[in-house]
């Protein structure tokens, strides 16, 4: 084939007068005037000069124009770098430098704060906005509606998805075309989807959950999705009626769950609910089943290896677990120190295996090195067992990072940006059980010697460097940290200390 990404995912879809994209307004778009718009789309991206291999980074908003870039990207043969809204300008400077991107493409909204940081790099700014409308639209309109696909391998990059990490700096995880075709294949399979289902689809499209695992799945079967902009329990309750499935974070359920219009009825003609991207309560999967009948299946993953594991469609799906590993993943739980297997059913970190693992870390190598070994095996962080029956249960992180309604938050990012604050000795960023994103941030600092920090004027000054979703939902002064024998700072008797900051009071 001669570009099997594009070829499998959209190509196959040419000329097709099904439904592919249901609009909150009640549009849909054909698969063939999806292909249209991105065909399009494609004839503008080179007409800017950008070639196979080159990036293009887009901080633009869930919209079907913005599907529409990633299939560009796909037939162009160009590197597609997705981006969080919510990301600051200074935030963008990294991604955007680090990645050498040649166009950046954002809205109206977000243009004038990133216009500098595009010319810093010497990259073209473009906007889309969500209502079709941009610089990037009125350069696409007159363009032809069909597209000389690129020639790309299986083995060519496709996306790079950037990643924080425990030193505070991304990493920008390179996937190629077989990363995501093996794995949407793989779940499309496991998951039983068809031409016939109708996915809907609240979460963001910069991620590998509503990106990779449930878009090119969805384009795999040749199923469509309902296209909310972002999850809106009334807009989510509104739709489920015409689904057949839906995919989210635990945040998602829990919210459904909290409103008293999600009913057995509401949900009877879904045939499956997936999760993932963070750990679903046992009380929430016991919750979704005592309410609705059906049992979540959860599954495991990550943004370098897709998806890893898997509850069974048929077999029984085991609340507290993340299920097997999936077809043509080879998984084990090791020694974080010896990196030897440890004996069935001990706790060790979870590395693994398989044409679903990524190239590396764009100029990394030693970050790559650190993370992915000679062998091939992913050293993925996160700690688990399994048990006598094969089922993989997550029991904790091997790293420091939090995960706040799905999204990842590495405290030493924030933590650098609080040492730095008038006042402050030093700062501990730590995760603390929350009833709305499953895990929050806080933070605590140590004043300076005579100083007095103001929480306040630290919290607004944080807001102007990174996004929201990673702001602390408190700050907190504290006299001193708990340090072991070696003087390294405790966290988990942090963790211990300020485990119900955010419990709901009992009565
Ligand atoms: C938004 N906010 C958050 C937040 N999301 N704060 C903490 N954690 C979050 N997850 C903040 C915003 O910055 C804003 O702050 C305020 O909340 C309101 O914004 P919003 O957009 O209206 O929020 P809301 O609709 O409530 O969003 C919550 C959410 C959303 C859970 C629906 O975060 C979401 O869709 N999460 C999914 C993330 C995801 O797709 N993860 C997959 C990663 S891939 P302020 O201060 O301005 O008011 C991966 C691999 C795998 O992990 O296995 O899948
Ligand atoms: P990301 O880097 O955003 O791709 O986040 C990946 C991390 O999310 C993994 O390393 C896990 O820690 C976590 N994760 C994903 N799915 C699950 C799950 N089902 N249960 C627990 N943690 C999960």
């Amino acid at each position: 084939m001669a570009n099997p990404l594009y070829d499998t995912l959209f190509g196959q879809h040419t000329g097709k007068s099904t439904p592919f994209l249901h609009l909150p307004d009640g549009e849909t778009l054909t698969h063939d005037v999806f292909l249209r718009m991105a065909a399009r789309f494609a004839h503008a991206i080179t007409a800017l000069g950008l070639e196979s291999g080159d990036r293009l980074a887009a901080q633009i908003e869930k919209s079907p124009e913005a599907l529409a870039v990633y299939a560009a990207c796909a037939q162009t043969g160009v590197i597609f770098l997705p981006l969080n809204t919510g990301y600051t300008a200074a935030e963008l400077d990294y991604f955007i430098g680090n990645s050498g991107a040649k166009l950046v493409l954002a809205t109206d909204r977000t243009a004038a704060a990133l216009a500098p940081v595009a010319a810093a790099h010497g990259a073209v700014l473009n906007t889309l906005n969500p209502d079709g409308t941009g610089s990037f639209a009125d350069r696409a309109r007159h363009q032809d509606e069909v597209f000389a696909t690129a020639s790309r391998s299986a083995d060519d990059l496709a996306a790079f998805l950037y990643t924080s990490g425990t030193t505070g700096r991304s990493k920008g995880a390179m996937l190629t075309q077989e990363n995501l075709l093996s794995n949407a294949q793989t779940l499309a399979r496991y998951w039983r989807f068809t031409a016939q289902d109708v996915l809907l689809h609240a979460l963001p499209i910069f991620h590998t959950h509503g990106l990779f695992v449930a878009t090119n799945i969805t384009l795999i079967a040749g199923g469509s999705m309902i296209f909310l902009p972002k999850f809106d329990l009334d807009q989510m309750i509104a739709h489920m009626p015409q689904a057949t499935t839906m995919m989210g974070v635990p945040t998602f359920y829990t919210r459904l769950l909290d409103d008293p219009r999600f009913t057995a009825a509401l949900t009877a003609h879904m045939r499956l609910f997936v999760s993932g991207s963070a750990p679903l309560l046992t009380e929430t999967h016991m919750r979704f089943e005592e309410r609705t009948g059906h049992r979540i299946l959860e599954r495991y993953g990550m943004t370098e290896t897709n998806m890893n594991t898997s509850n069974p469609y048929d077999g029984e799906r085991r609340a507290g677990t993340v299920g097997f590993p999936l077809p043509g993943v080879e998984l084990k739980i090791t020694d974080p120190t010896t990196g030897k297997e440890v004996p069935q059913g001990e706790i060790g970190q979870i590395e693994v295996r398989g044409p679903n693992v990524f190239k590396g870390y764009w100029q990394m190598p030693e970050k790559t090195a650190e993370e992915l070994r000679p062998d091939g095996f992913f050293i993925t962080g996160d700690l688990a067992r399994i048990d006598d029956q094969g089922y993989v249960s997550i029991v904790g992180r091997n790293k420091d990072l939090i995960i706040s309604g799905g999204y990842n938050i590495y405290p030493k990012e924030i933590e650098l940006v609080l040492d730095a604050q008038p006042g402050v000795l030093e700062s501990a960023v730590i995760g603390v059980p929350h009833p709305d994103f499953g895990e929050s941030p806080i933070g605590l600092l140590v004043p300076a010697p005579g100083a007095t920090p103001s929480v306040d004027a630290i919290m607004a000054s944080l807001g102007d460097t990174l996004a929201r979703f990673k702001l602390p939902k408190k700050l907190i002064v504290v006299d001193a940290f708990p340090r072991n024998a070696m003087g390294k700072l405790q966290k988990n008797i942090l963790r211990d200390q300020y485990a119900d900051i955010f419990a709901p009071a009992k009565n």
